[in-house]
């Protein structure tokens, strides 16, 4: 089974070695580092590393994962993780097993039922993603808890997903896609930890109210232009 990592960065030189050292090498096909306008150096350390630097310019966390997904090659499953030594990548088998045992399609690491360091998460990163997860399950009637950046999923599936969403909406734009397509989304158990580096999302309140404002709209928006398309709630 061909594996191909995507690893979204932008300046993440103190954390993105010890990400690619811990990746389990002999279950990855390829690594791709997304980089957009490091200034540290990080696309040099990624590519000294072994892994393969895209650059891409235009900002947004969606945009990279995007870039990721149409440069990887020939891949069966794609992974995603964020560059700052947060997620823990040894941990890459737990989300690739439901997909290799032929349970799931899709895998999402839930941060919430893992174990998740002193710290690691705000309490409003953990209000705000019990949150999107409570309004997907009324919704959608799929029941996740996070909305983690840890993430593996079928090649085909997440081309077939046709994913738009440049920025905060890429995480859960997957989920909603996916389980209104009736494909099969398992949640699994992964730990989180403080990011090493300087936050650059969710650690400003801009950041985190911005995100959180979006994603719940979009989570409502999908709902209602799925209903307008006269298409079956999924059971
Ligand atoms: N290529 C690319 N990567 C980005 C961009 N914004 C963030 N990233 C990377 O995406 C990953 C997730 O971003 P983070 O800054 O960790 O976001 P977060 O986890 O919500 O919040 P903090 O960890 O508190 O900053 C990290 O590896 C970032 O370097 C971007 O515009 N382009
Ligand atoms: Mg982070």
């Amino acid at each position: 089974m061909r594996v191909s990592v995507v690893i979204p960065t932008h300046n993440e030189a103190q954390s993105i070695g010890r990400v690619l050292a811990d990746l389990p090498a002999n279950l990855v096909t390829e690594v791709l580092v997304v980089d957009s306008n490091s200034t540290d150096g990080t696309p040099e350390i990624a590519s000294k590393m072994g892994a393969r630097v895209l650059h891409e310019p235009r900002r947004g966390y969606g945009r990279a994962c995007l870039t990721g997904l149409a440069g990887a090659s020939s891949p069966d499953v794609v992974v995603f993780l964020d560059g700052d030594y947060s997620d823990r990548p040894s941990e890459l088998p737990i989300l690739l097993a439901p997909i290799t045992d032929g349970r799931a399609d899709i895998t999402l690491g839930s941060r919430l039922q893992g174990r998740r360091a002193a710290g690691a998460l705000p309490w409003h990163q953990v209000f705000g993603n019990r949150l999107a997860a409570a309004l997907i399950k009324v919704l959608y009637g799929l029941k996740i808890s996070d909305l983690g950046p840890f993430r593996a999923g079928r090649a085909d599936v997440l081309r077939a997903l046709a994913l738009e969403e440049t920025t905060y909406g890429w995480a859960v734009e997957i989920i909603l896609k996916g389980t209104l397509g009736g494909f099969r989304i398992v949640e699994v158990p992964v730990s989180y930890y403080p990011r090493i580096g300087k936050s650059k999302i969710s650690g400003t309140l801009k950041g985190t109210v911005g995100a959180a404002w979006f994603i719940l709209s979009l989570i409502v928006r999908y709902y209602f232009r799925h209903r307008r398309a006269g298409m079956p709630r999924p059971a």
